[in-house]
């Protein structure tokens, strides 16, 4: 971060590269990230090794982060403002993950709601690395000395244990980790499922119809908001008893800028037909100039690998000065 002012608080997130980016990636964490990456220094993660704790094909997980880096460009973020990064290429998350460990209690983890979900889903795999997740993601933050983290709802507990992690060692020895705060936006943190609107949405569903991804194509984006599941009223309003009207509002809202009294406002009694219509379309608008940058990037893979091995240089000068504050507070011996 050589270039970038030093008294500017880091902010660091990531997404795992499983399934598609959503829409719901994209508002409850990627649109904050660009809203945040001209006041903070920002570095934002490909986090790859998260994704192992649930099987990967080889073939298929290499093109995937490829195209989820692509992604992360296509949508803005600037290699120029903030670092841009594979975590497998940064070693220093693996090593600071095993020191964190003999900070966190088992009980801690078997708690987390991520885990119990996932371990129902895999119950053929109910593997170390699932258990471990948070741990390894409190080292993501931990090694940059993180300020923020900007992320959607269903974090909320992951940063929790990240913040008891990092109290915990600096009460041991002294103040080593900034302790991180979560940053949460108060609309749209949790996007829900097109077919399940009490439900998140989820880029693993395996239903094709419940999310659309930030790259898909304008007549399949159309047809999944024709699809929405809404309720058998006719009146656009934000309700508690109306989550599919209220998550299309909130979409609508976050695709076009407008404040959902606005949008109520104008389509509350124009049917759910052509409100339906112009959700889509403003989620066709918003995402086309993101699709057409993506397709150029992924012609340019030499281009993607110049960034991702600026990204990864630049990540590691710092996790490794703060390895190295770790290993020297707890007594391991240094090799002079
Ligand atoms: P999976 O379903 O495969 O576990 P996911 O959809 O939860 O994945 P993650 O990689 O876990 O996606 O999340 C990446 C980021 O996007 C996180 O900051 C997460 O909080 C946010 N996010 C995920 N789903 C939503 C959603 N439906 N609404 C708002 N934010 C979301
Ligand atoms: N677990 C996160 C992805 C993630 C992350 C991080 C987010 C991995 N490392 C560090 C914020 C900070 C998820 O959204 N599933």
């Amino acid at each position: 971060m050589e270039n970038q002012p030093i008294n500017k608080p880091i902010i660091y997130s990531g997404i795992q590269p499983t399934g598609i980016i959503t829409i719901g990636n994209y508002i409850g964490a990627i649109s904050n990230w660009l809203k945040l990456q001209d006041d903070y220094n920002s570095i934002y993660g490909i986090a790859d090794l998260h994704a192992l704790t649930v099987r990967q094909n080889p073939a298929e997980f290499r093109a995937r982060a490829m195209s989820f880096f692509a992604q992360y460009l296509a949508c803005g973020l600037d290699p120029a403002k903030s670092i841009i990064y594979f975590q497998s290429h940064v070693k220093e998350h693996t090593e600071l993950a095993w020191i964190l460990n003999c900070y966190t209690y088992i009980g801690e983890m078997t708690r987390m709601t991520q885990f119990k979900d996932k371990s129902a889903k895999h119950q053929d795999n109910i593997n170390m690395g699932l258990l471990d997740y948070p741990v390894l993601m409190a080292a993501d933050i931990l090694l940059y000395q993180t300020a923020l983290v900007p992320v959607g709802a269903d974090q909320k507990q992951h940063l929790e244990i990240a913040r008891d992690i990092a109290n915990r060692f600096n009460n041991i020895y002294s103040p080593t980790f900034v302790v991180p705060e979560g940053y949460i936006a108060k609309q749209g943190a949790k996007i829900y499922s097109l077919q399940d609107p009490t439900s998140k949405m989820s880029k693993s569903d395996p239903d094709a119809n419940a999310a659309v991804s930030i790259i898909e194509d304008a007549d399949s984006i159309m047809r999944k908001f024709k699809r929405a599941v809404t309720d058998c009223e006719t009146v656009v309003e934000y309700r508690e008893d109306k989550p599919g009207v209220s998550n299309l509002l909130t979409i609508f809202s976050e695709m076009t800028g407008r404040t959902i009294e606005d949008i109520v406002n104008e389509y509350h009694d124009k049917g759910y037909a052509t409100f339906k219509q112009a959700v889509g379309e403003s989620v066709v608008e918003r995402f086309r100039p993101i699709r057409e940058e993506y397709n150029r990037l992924m012609n340019d893979k030499g281009y993607l690998m110049s960034v991702a091995k600026e990204g990864a240089e630049k990540a590691q000068r710092i996790a490794y000065k703060t390895i190295a504050k770790v290993k020297r507070k707890i007594g391991l011996t240094e090799l002079k």
